[in-house]
């Protein structure tokens, strides 16, 4: 579900329809107008909760401002909680009980221990504490044995803070703010940010897209960094994918899937 025209989530979600056709899933959209009521969003999601033909529902946020996110997020039954915003998913994953992980965070996971491997006992350093990237980043380097610091808007030394990480994952939306020297020499670098900028270089009123790190000098320190476009972004959408099969096997009885 979309609701109102939201540029970056219009992109986001048209690449989420994409995929679901690429793969063959059978992908229902509801592009719903800016002025939709919270009523009538969660009218819909409990038709969707009720009809067994749907094993995932996805509500892209942020949504409009009158409403409530945390309303809408707590009407999705949570076994059709593809995104793993729903409190009882949130709830299970710092437990340690199995649960769909939110999307951004588990590609970035994947990502760390395809090129690191084992993941135990490094510094990592996530910088962001939202409830979709910032927060599951750290529960899941959590269980995976790193000690991990949550830094933020009020953190004091930020840059020193950064320059211990063996693993730093920037998810702040501010365009190439950890600059090189922020960086310990050979840390991995996730890269979550997606900020858009002006390009005055590719000519009048063009921008572009860059993240929260200024790459070209992270990576001259840097032993492993993600690009963006195409690093964190089409990860997240690959596990959105993921999280659906599983649901969609948990619901109808089968064995979880190999992947
Ligand atoms: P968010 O909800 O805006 O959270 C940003 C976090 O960064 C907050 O915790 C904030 O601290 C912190 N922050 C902001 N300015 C800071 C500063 N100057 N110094 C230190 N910390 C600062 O954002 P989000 O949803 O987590 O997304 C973060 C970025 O990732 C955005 O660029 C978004 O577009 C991108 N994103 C990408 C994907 C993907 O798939 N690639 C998915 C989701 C999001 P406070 O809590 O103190 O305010
Ligand atoms: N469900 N997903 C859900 N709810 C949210 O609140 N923010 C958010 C969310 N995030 C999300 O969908 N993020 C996202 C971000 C980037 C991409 C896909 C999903 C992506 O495909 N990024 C491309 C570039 C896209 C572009 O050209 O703008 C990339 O290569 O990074």
């Amino acid at each position: 579900m979309l609701v109102g025209s939201n540029p970056a989530s219009q992109i986001y979600v048209a690449s989420k329809r994409k995929a679901c056709e690429e793969v063959g899933f059978v992908s229902r959209s509801y592009d719903l107008p800016e002025t939709t009521s919270e009523a009538e969003l969660l009218e819909l999601i409990d038709t969707l909760n009720a009809d067994n033909t749907i094993d995932g529902i996805l509500v892209q946020l942020p949504l409009p401002d009158p409403i409530d996110e945390a309303k809408v997020i707590a009407a999705i039954d949570p076994a059709k909680d593809v995104d793993g915003f729903h409190t009882t998913n949130v709830g299970r994953l710092w437990t340690g009980l199995d649960a769909p992980v939110p999307c951004t965070p588990y590609g970035c996971l994947l990502m760390l221990k395809e090129t690191l491997g084992e993941l135990k006992g490094k510094r990592a350093l996530v910088l962001g504490r939202s409830n979709i990237v910032g927060k599951p980043m750290a529960a899941l380097l959590l269980t995976e044995h790193c000690t991990v610091t949550i830094a933020h808007s009020r953190t004091e030394d930020l840059a020193e803070r950064c320059r211990e990480a063996d693993i730093l994952v920037a998810a702040v939306g501010r365009a190439e703010m950890v600059r090189g020297d922020w960086i310990k020499p050979g840390a991995a670098v996730i890269d979550v940010g997606i900020n858009r900028v002006e390009a005055p270089e590719k000519g009048d009123g063009e921008t572009r897209l860059v993240g929260d790190v200024a790459f070209d000098e992270a990576k001259r320190v840097a032993g492993f960094i993600t690009p963006v476009p195409g690093g964190v972004g089409p990860m997240t959408i690959a596990n959105l994918l993921r999280n659906t099969v599983v649901a969609a096997c948990r619901q109808n009885g089968l064995p979880d899937p190999e992947i």
